[in-house]
């Protein structure tokens, strides 16, 4: 499977749909590992994340992107933004959708960018009865001239080699673009301050997670263990509270848990420091939103 041997195919797949579809889900079981956050929570999902699979002659460069959804916030539309950005430069679009024919999602379909579009139908796991998917599969096949219609769980890894099957021959036949042993080609920092984010979706409700960015202030890697510090922003002053928790426990089991997380993915020990900072609004605020790495987009 090395390049220059026999004809190879590449290129960038965008996950695109509404939020929760399970478009995360979809990139960490396609890739076999958890590269991208998921949570119960809408909008987990701020910036897109890139997976590469390499699977014989193919490259699949996997772009999971934010939801696309009404946005309230700055930060809302840039997130939709980044997601019409990354359909608009892939080769191929894989549109999630709930077990279930929505016109929001047909609206969707004939929105995005004219590429061959693979729908994906997720969480079939929770159809009780198989036959209940036949006259859904007739109505999208009818609403949208789809590559291909695929049936899956994300969730429980079932249908991914079908939809791998369909999704190589889509992709135009040219070299690699990355090394075959690439998982991301995003750089560690990335990682762990999501690692991060996702402990505190995990431990926290209501209103905190949307409020929430997390920014690497320190990546030292000079010693033997690493050494990374993160400031954690909320929204409101009443959060910083919420997210330390009663002598600073709740703040302890999350930097516990995303330690656990960044180590396995490194392969070794690092040093992990937290600290929460209140900084008001700042999903409105252009300046703050750059300096937390939420791109340059105006709505
Ligand atoms: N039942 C079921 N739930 C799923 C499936 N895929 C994803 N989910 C759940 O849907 C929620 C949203 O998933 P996520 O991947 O973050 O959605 P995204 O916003 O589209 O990226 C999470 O609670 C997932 O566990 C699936 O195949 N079946
Ligand atoms: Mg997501």
């Amino acid at each position: 499977m090395s390049r220059g041997e026999g004809k190879t195919r590449a290129g960038r797949v965008a996950i695109v749909g509404r939020p929760n579809v399970g478009k995360s889900t979809l990139l960490n079981a396609l890739l076999g590992e958890p590269i991208a956050i998921t949570s119960p929570h809408p909008q987990t999902t701020r910036d897109a994340v890139r997976g590469v699979l390499t699977v014989g002659d193919t490259q699949l460069v996997f772009v999971d992107t934010p939801g696309l959804h009404e946005a309230r916030s700055r930060l809302g539309h840039r997130m939709n933004a980044s997601a019409r950005d990354e359909a608009r430069e892939a080769d191929v679009l894989v549109l999630v959708v709930e077990p279930k024919v929505d016109p929001a999602d047909l609206a969707l379909a004939a929105e995005l960018p004219k590429l061959p579009t693979v729908l994906v139908i997720n969480k079939i796991d929770k159809i009780k009865d198989k036959r209940d998917l036949l006259p859904m599969l007739a109505r999208f096949g009818k609403a949208h001239p789809f590559a291909a219609i695929v049936p899956c769980s994300a969730r429980r890894t079932r249908g991914m080699d079908g939809l791998l099957e369909e999704l190589g021959p889509l992709v135009p036949e040219q070299p690699f673009l990355f090394e075959p042993d690439t998982l991301s080609d995003q750089p560690t920092r990335f990682f762990v301050a999501e690692f991060v984010r996702e402990q505190i979706l995990s431990h926290t409700r209501q209103e905190v997670p949307h409020g929430v960015a997390v920014v690497v202030e320190r990546f030292d890697e000079s010693s033997k263990v690493p050494r990374i510090e993160i400031a954690i922003h909320v929204s409101r002053e009443t959060h910083k509270g919420i997210v330390v928790g009663a002598q600073g426990r709740m703040l302890k089991s999350i930097g516990t848990a995303a330690r656990a997380r960044v180590e396995q993915m490194l392969g070794r020990q690092v040093h992990l420091k937290l600290w929460v900072r209140a900084t008001p609004d700042w999903m409105n605020d252009p300046a703050k939103l750059r300096d937390m790495g939420y791109g340059e987009r105006e709505p």
